[in-house]
């Protein structure tokens, strides 16, 4: 018989010679826009505007545009601060709901062109588009759909959807790049939010949108988690509706956004920024729960983030090297209950390997599967880290997590979903082996990262089940001493 060397390909690929395929994505699936988003990990939220100069959680709308006076105004620094610590990202209160603009919009007088800041010659969003160009850092946009400084707000809707359309034509038209759209939560009052979320896919087709009103269909790339306080359930599915729900639809990739602030107020506020303890449970409630996390930093009134931020920004973005800059896991022996097809391309090296792109993965009919790491001696560990590929959707609905301890395997954690990254802490305990099961899965389980850490930067109690698995239900105003309430 004579075959021809293509006819050959053919015949040994289907024989499996070239190794077993890699599983099918089980829909929903994240858009490439999502996907980006969530490995961005952290950004900064900046609310600066009119608030910062009368101290005010929400204005009136009617202030004096010569109030917004920044002395020393410094976007570079910003972007300086999110480059050194982290943040990927800045997004801007370009307007606030006091409907004031930080950039020179023909749509209004109650902008910067009517301060005296530079003359009236001034512009926020093109300054913070610069240096974020410049510095490497992607800018996203809050422009707040609610708006107390025009009357056809509440009067006449289809006028200020028009109104509203045209600050997002200018805004997204001009300082692009935009990676992110923030629209702000309940307050909405903006006929045909579909043409406004068309918009923004039209002028911006790479900016991830944060869902804002709520109105069906749900056309958003993410949803707000419920509190400020960044904290996303311990359950935490992109799918959404959630499997096992009574929800009905076809489920969408809709994942969980976390939001809050290093201060105690939106805007700029001079008291002490939050502690680091505070900062890392933020962390640990928010990208270790398969979700992100957006920190509020207030520049002062001068128009820089002051010292005393910059200081805590730096002791994150330190304590986190230290905490996950070691994993005890990477490139370990390490086996598995199954490999798929056994094929060492999907073999269980590659959950401890670093690589983000590389996976261990199991056969079609398998959702109960082990993976044995040997930490190649004792080690003192209080965090595991578990992570999907979240390209091939989200699976995994029950796992545990046990340490060999002396001779003895211990129960160290436990719980349902992972997505993107699952952290969980644990009281410390001393182990030569960690071992990850997975107990139930939509489908077969992906993994494409497994590590083991010590965190000994955070407080004992930080560890206990009440902190580590503190879960906030709805819209929680952070606590924090001296602060005026919005004056809403
Ligand atoms: C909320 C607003 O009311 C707050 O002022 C702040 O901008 C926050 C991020 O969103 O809905």
């Amino acid at each position: 018989m004579n075959f021809r060397p293509v006819t050959l390909l053919v015949l040994f690929s289907a024989a499996g010679l070239f190794g077993a395929e890699p599983p099918k994505p089980l829909e929903p699936l994240p858009s490439a826009n999502q996907v980006a988003w969530q490995e961005n990990e952290l950004t900064f939220f900046t609310h600066f505007g009119m608030n910062t100069y009368t101290g005010r959680g929400t204005g009136s709308g009617s202030e004096d545009p010569k109030l917004f006076n920044p002395t020393n105004l410094d976007c570079a620094q910003w972007v300086k601060v999110a480059k050194e610590t982290g943040f990927k990202g800045i997004i801007l209160t370009a307007k606030h709901h006091d409907g004031f603009c930080l950039w020179p919009t023909a749509t209004t007088k109650h902008s910067v062109a009517s301060s005296d800041w530079k003359d009236g010659k001034g512009d926020v969003v093109r300054e913070l588009s610069d240096a974020c160009k410049a510095g490497g850092v992607k800018l996203g946009i809050y422009c707040s759909p609610y708006d107390k400084s025009v009357a056809t707000y509440d009067s006449d809707k289809a006028a200020y959807a028009e109104y509203y359309h045209t600050q997002l034509t200018e805004l997204l038209s001009n300082y692009g790049p935009v990676f992110e759209m923030w629209f702000d939560g309940n307050k909405a009052n903006v006929a045909d939010w579909a043409n406004i979320i068309g918009l923004v896919r039209k002028l911006q087709p790479g900016a991830f949108i944060k869902q804002g009103p709520v109105v069906n269909p749900i056309r958003e790339d993410a949803r707000w988690v419920g509190n400020e306080l960044a904290c996303a359930p311990l359950e935490n599915w992109s799918v959404y509706p959630a499997p096992g729900t009574d929800k009905s639809g076809t489920p969408i990739w809709f994942p969980v956004e976390c939001d809050t602030m290093l201060n105690g107020h939106w805007f700029w506020d001079p008291n002490p920024p939050r502690d680091l303890q505070a900062l890392l449970d933020f962390y640990y409630y928010s990208v270790g729960r398969n979700s992100m996390l957006i920190l509020n930093v207030a520049p002062d009134p001068s128009g820089r983030f002051s010292d005393e931020c910059v200081k805590g920004l730096h002791a994150f973005h330190a304590a986190l090297e230290k905490i996950f800059g070691i994993d005890y896991a990477l490139n370990k022996k390490v086996t598995a209950s199954n490999t798929r097809g056994a094929d060492p391309k999907f073999g269980p090296e590659k959950a401890v390997d670093g690589d983000a792109k590389s996976y261990w993965a199991v056969d079609d009919d398998i959702t109960n599967a082990t993976l044995e790491v040997d930490l190649g001696g004792e080690k003192q560990i209080n965090v595991v880290r578990m992570e999907e590929m979240i390209t091939l959707g989200q699976r995994v609905q029950k796992y545990k997590v046990e340490a060999q301890i002396g001779a003895d395997w211990q129960e160290i954690s436990s719980g349902t979903t992972i997505g993107y990254r699952k952290l969980d802490r644990f009281p410390a305990v001393t182990a030569s082996k960690v071992r990850l099961s997975i107990l139930a899965s939509r489908a077969c389980p992906v993994i494409r990262g497994f590590g083991v850490h010590f965190d000994s930067v955070s407080s004992p109690d930080s560890f206990e089940p009440e902190t580590a698995l503190k879960e906030i239900k709805r819209g929680t105003r952070a606590p924090h001493p001296g602060v005026k309430p919005d004056a809403d």
